[in-house]
C-alpha cells in the first residue's frame, strides 16, 4: 500500500502525517507533496525524514494507491486527473467535488456504503462542520426521521488553517502588550470578539459554510431534511462546537436521545449538569469523537430535542475522516 499526502505543509496535511501514524495505518511507503514553496521540506514519520515533492503534472502518482489531499479547491481540480489516472483513488478535503453527483461525499459512521461506487476515483471529505452534525444527526436519524435542523456553530480559528491559528495567537499577544491587533485572515478583529460570518456571503444572504450545511448534510444523510445554519468565528484555537436543534417525525425523550448518543460509533456523551460536564473546545482538541452534551427537549416544539457537539475540527473534521474512510476501503476489500 503506497499513499501519498498532498498538501502536507499545512494543517491539515500535518494532521494527515500524525493520524497516520497515531493509527499505525497500513501502508509499505508513504509520499508527501506540496506547492513549489514547501517542496525540499523534510517532515519525520515514524523516525524517518521524508522530503516534499513538488506537485506537478508528471507521472509521480504511478504505484500510488490512496491520495489524501488538502491543498486547497483549486488544486484539487486542476490535478485530479493527474492524479488519479494511474489508479490512485483521491480523498479529498476541499469543498472541489462535494457536490458532484459522481463523487460520494462521506463520513464513514453515516454513509460508508456511498464509498462503493467512484467512477472517477474520488472521495470527498465533507467540511467540518457538517461532519459533526451528521456524525450526530445520524444516531438521532436512526430513532425517528429527522425533519429539520436548526444549527448555531461556534468555529475555531483552526478552520482557517495554519494561518488563522497564527493571527489569533499574535492578536492575544499584541492585545496583551497594549498593541493594535493585526487583522489579515478573518474579517475582524478575532481575538475577544465572535464574528458572525464564515466564509463569503451568497445571494440567499446565507454564507458559504452555512449553504456547505444546507446541502452537504442533504447529501449525506439522503434524506430531504431541512437545514438553516449560522456559521460563527469564535476566538478558540483549535475544535469547533455547534448547538442544534432537531425536530423528528415522532417526539424523542431526552432518555432515548441519551441511549442512542451512547450507542453511537464515534460519538462520546458528556452530559452532567450535575457536575458541570458538557463538551468544551479546550478539552476536546487532539480527541477523536464528536463529543454530545447538553441534551434536551425544545421547549418550543414537543417534537423537538436541542444538543450542543464540540469536535477537533482539524482531526475528526479533516484529517481524521479522511483516513477513517481509507481505512473503511480497505476493511471493506474496495481496494486492492
Ligand atoms: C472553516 N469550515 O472553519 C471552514 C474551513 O470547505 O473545507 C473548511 C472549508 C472547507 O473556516
Amino acid at each position: 500500500m503506497k499513499v501519498a499526502i498532498v498538501g502536507v505543509s499545512g494543517a491539515v496535511g500535518q494532521e494527515f502525517l500524525s493520524v497516520l501514524e497515531e493509527r499505525n495505518f497500513p501502508m509499505d511507503e508513504l509520499v508527501l507533496f506540496g506547492s513549489p514553496r514547501s517542496a525540499g521540506k523534510k517532515y519525520v514519520f515514524k523516525g524517518e525524514e521524508l522530503t516534499v515533492k513538488e506537485l506537478q503534472h508528471n507521472d509521480d502518482f504511478k504505484g500510488v494507491d490512496i491520495a489524501l489531499t488538502s491543498a486547497g479547491a483549486s488544486t484539487s481540480k486542476e490535478y485530479e486527473k493527474t492524479i488519479t489516472k494511474h489508479g490512485a483513488i483521491m480523498i479529498d478535503n476541499s469543498s472541489a467535488f462535494r457536490m458532484d453527483s459522481d463523487v460520494p461525499l462521506v463520513v464513514p459512521e453515516v454513509n460508508p456504503q456511498a464509498c462503493a461506487h467512484i467512477p472517477r476515483k474520488v472521495i470527498a471529505n465533507p467540511n467540518c462542520t457538517t461532519i459533526q452534525l451528521v456524525v450526530a444527526l445520524k444516531a438521532i436519524e436512526n430513532l425517528s426521521h429527522i425533519k429539520s435542523v436548526h444549527v448555531s456553530t461556534y468555529q475555531a480559528a483552526s478552520g482557517a488553517g495554519a494561518t488563522g491559528m497564527e493571527e489569533l495567537h499574535n492578536q492575544v499577544q499584541e492585545i496583551a502588550k497594549g498593541d493594535m491587533p493585526t487583522v489579515s485572515k478573518f474579517q475582524h478583529q478575532l481575538a475577544m470578539n465572535i464574528i458572525p460570518h464564515v466564509d463569503v456571503f451568497t445571494e440567499n444572504g446565507y454564507t458559504k459554510e452555512e449553504m456547505k450545511m444546507y446541502n452537504e448534510t442533504r447529501k449525506i444523510m439522503g434524506t430531504d431534511v431541512q437545514v438553516s445554519a449560522t456559521c460563527v468565528r469564535v476566538p478558540v484555537m483549535r475544535a469547533h462546537s455547534e448547538a442544534t436543534w432537531v425536530e423528528t417525525e415522532r417526539p424523542i425523550s431526552v432518555e432515548e436521545a441519551k441511549a442512542a448518543f451512547n450507542s453511537a460509533k464515534g460519538i462520546r456523551v458528556v452530559d452532567n449538569p450535575t457536575t458541570n460536564d458538557y463538551p468544551m473546545p479546550l478539552f476536546v482538541a487532539g480527541k477523536d469523537e464528536v463529543f454530545v452534551g447538553r441534551i434536551r427537549k425544545d421547549l418550543s416544539n414537543p417534537n423537538g430535542l436541542t444538543f450542543w457537539t464540540v469536535s477537533d475540527q482539524v482531526k475528526k473534521g479533516a484529517a481524521l475522516n479522511a483516513v477513517q474512510i481509507a481505512e473503511y476501503m480497505i476493511e471493506a476489500g474496495l481496494i486492492k
